[in-house]
């Protein structure tokens, strides 16, 4: 099975597990406070049977979830935007609620979190565009992706 990135790349394959709650992955990130981020990863089944259903969390609270399908190797995507609400620094973890020792096989690839560009119709001054050029470049820098 060819990774998402490239098709020649790196990505992660877990044997789903028989514990209810245990983390596939986490990783903490810091952000912004009030920003708005979007969060996006790729699941695909590594095998056909009972495919395994992925609970995104921040800070323990589910986002998201993703139910993988049955066919091996189809890459699908999680997306959503979340709100760092006042923190300025999220844990994210993600969970296979699939609890079967037989199959739930899953691979995951590019996991990332990527920072909002604030956006405005009609900008009526060059101070105006300066500041939103500098926001996008705040928006690149703050990407963090595995
Ligand atoms: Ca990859």
């Amino acid at each position: 099975m060819a990774d998402h990135t490239t098709g020649t790349g790196l990505m992660q394959t877990a044997n789903g597990t028989t514990t209810a709650g245990l983390a596939i992955w986490r990783q903490t990130v810091s952000v912004v406070p009030g920003t708005d981020y979007t969060f996006s990863a790729w699941g695909a089944s590594s095998f056909s049977i009972n495919p395994a259903l992925l609970s995104f969390r921040a800070n323990d609270v589910e986002f998201l979830t993703l139910q993988l399908p049955v066919g091996v190797g189809l890459w699908t995507p999680a997306t959503t935007v979340l709100n760092a609400g006042v923190n300025s620094s999220i844990e994210f973890e993600i969970v296979d609620l699939t609890i079967e020792g037989f199959g739930n096989d899953l691979t995951l690839d590019d996991i990332s979190l990527d920072g909002l560009i604030p956006t405005v119709p009609e900008p009526a001054s060059v101070a105006l565009l300066a500041f939103f050029a500098s926001c996008s470049f705040l928006g690149r820098d703050a990407r963090k992706s595995e």
